[in-house]
């Protein structure tokens, strides 16, 4: 098995990169250097022609979009009980990683990448300033959403855990600048059960080094 990550430090790719952490087995971290816009150079968009991160290849298998790969990484080590085991958790975990891929990750991206929604600088920044807002409400739903339990689906740690993780550290970053622990408790709760894993501080570790 020839496993390889192409990520970027920070960047969503740091959910899959733990969960490989958690997976066990042998893996290659690559990363894409946005600094040198890497994603957009020839030989990365052999690998992804989307031009983002991640992106893992498994021999001659390549998979895209964070919740494919979360999943297939899940199902190559199934003896860590990575996913649910049963349809409701399953179907849970499943709306869950929808809703960060679709929703969060897009409100995000309205701040943080303007430019793909507008040009012209009075428009760029009228899609910041919703995409502030529409930031701030869906990271209050978030904590309305918080389950009473531990994890995100169910009893179990799972590969959406991971995943709701980065968008709890970007809540925190520079960009949005919350304070997380005050505004959203449940949510930076669950957030500090994945930070705490030896599997988070390994992939945290490697993604600092590399930064
Ligand atoms: N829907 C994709 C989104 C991937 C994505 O947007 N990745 C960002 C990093 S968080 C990226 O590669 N950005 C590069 C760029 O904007 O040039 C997924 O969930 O995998």
């Amino acid at each position: 098995m020839a496993i390889t990550l192409y990520y970027s430090p920070g960047a969503c790719s740091l959910a899959p990169h733990i969960v490989l952490e958690e997976a066990g087995f042998p893996f290659t971290a690559e990363r894409v250097d946005f600094s040198k816009a890497q994603q957009r150079s020839q030989d990365y968009l052999r690998i992804n022609p989307k031009a983002r991160v991640p992106a893992l290849v498994d021999g001659d298998f390549i998979v895209t979009e964070n919740p494919a790969i979360l999943r297939y990484i899940a199902a190559l080590a199934p003896e860590k009980q990575l996913w649910p085991d049963n349809a409701r958790d399953e179907a849970r975990c499943m709306e869950w990683m929808a809703w960060m891929s679709s929703g969060l990750h897009v409100s995000y991206a309205h701040i943080r990448r303007a430019e793909r929604y507008a040009t012209g600088e009075a428009a760029l920044e009228s899609v910041r300033a919703k995409g502030r807002e529409a930031t701030r409400e869906i990271w209050e739903a978030v904590e309305k959403k918080m389950p009473s339990g531990s994890w995100l689906a169910g009893d179990r740690y799972s590969v959406a855990d991971p995943y709701l993780y980065v968008f709890w550290a970007w809540g925190g970053g520079q960009v949005l600048g919350y304070d997380m622990d005050r505004e959203f408790p449940k949510w930076s709760a669950l957030a500090r059960r994945v930070a705490e894993r030896p599997a988070t501080q390994r992939a945290l570790a490697r993604e600092k080094a590399a930064a």
